[in-house]
């Protein structure tokens, strides 16, 4: 039986499939709640793992071989946004190159001694969306923080994980900050990092130096990867300007 190249790669049947930018790819860490437990992270939130997540994604935005606009992470997951692709983007090949890429850039950050995995999405956006994708993604930074220090004060207090959860479903939001601010914890003045995420993007700078053909001083306009763990919340005026600022800003 002759088994010919093009029989086999008409069956890679999901290859054609192409996402055009503008885009955004989220990574959401597998299983983490159980990988972070096991190498002992702090609950409900560590900065070493935020800082491993931001430290992983600076290195994708200098390593990565891509062209990202600027990312927004938050517990164990990142969206990075797209306003251009350095080539015709294949699904698969963004949604296998980038959470590979973080996977092995935080496995080694963390010094982790088992293989950690993400999973991967595409979510096609255009200019405007990509401001309301921000705001439902802050969102759920919030959900999560208020929902986190509550599971944990719960089960601080004697309630397995199970009975933790089944008691959460039933709290509201207000019963919550209630909890936390009876065992000394506001919710509302917890680091921003928690409430608000992070982002990770490029900003330019000028490098100065000497020019030894025309014998001057001379500047450069220079980019460098940077971070930022106190931003504003998207919804307000501030936020919605900061951005305006990351969409526009030139990434050369
Ligand atoms: N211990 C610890 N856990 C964290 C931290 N940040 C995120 N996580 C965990 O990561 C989980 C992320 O949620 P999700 O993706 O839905 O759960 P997963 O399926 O276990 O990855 C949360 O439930 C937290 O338990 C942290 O700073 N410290
Ligand atoms: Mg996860």
């Amino acid at each position: 039986m002759r088994v010919t190249d093009r029989e086999m790669k008409d069956r890679e049947i999901y290859a054609e499939l192409k996402a055009l930018p503008p885009l955004a790819v989220r990574i959401d860490g597998r299983g983490f709640r159980k990988v972070l437990a096991h190498l002992g992270f702090k609950k409900p939130y560590d900065e070493r793992f935020a800082r491993a997540m931001v430290g992983a994604t600076e290195l994708f935005f200098k390593e990565g071989g891509f062209n990202p606009q600027f990312a927004f992470t938050f517990s164990d997951e990142v969206s990075i946004f797209f306003l251009e692709m350095p080539f015709n983007s294949r699904v698969e090949k963004l949604d296998s190159i980038i959470p590979s890429f973080f996977a092995s850039a935080l496995t080694k950050l963390l010094g982790a001694d088992k293989p950690l995995a993400f999973d991967s999405r595409i979510v096609h956006l255009d200019r405007d969306s990509i401001y309301r994708y921000l705001l439902w993604r802050q969102a759920e930074a919030w959900r999560n923080h208020i929902s986190s220090y509550g599971f944990y004060i719960l089960r601080d207090v004697g309630l397995d994980e199970r009975a933790a959860a089944v008691r959460l479903k039933g709290m509201k939001s207000s019963d919550i900050h209630e909890l936390a601010f009876r065992h000394g914890i506001n919710l509302g003045e917890t680091p921003r990092w928690q409430r608000c995420g992070m982002l990770i993007f490029r900003e330019a700078f000028e490098k100065r130096g000497y020019d030894p053909i025309r014998g001057t001083e001379v500047t450069a306009s220079r980019t460098k990867v940077s971070h930022d763990c106190n931003i504003p919340i998207f919804k307000s005026r501030e936020g919605q300007e900061l951005v305006t600022k990351l969409l526009t800003a030139s990434l050369r």
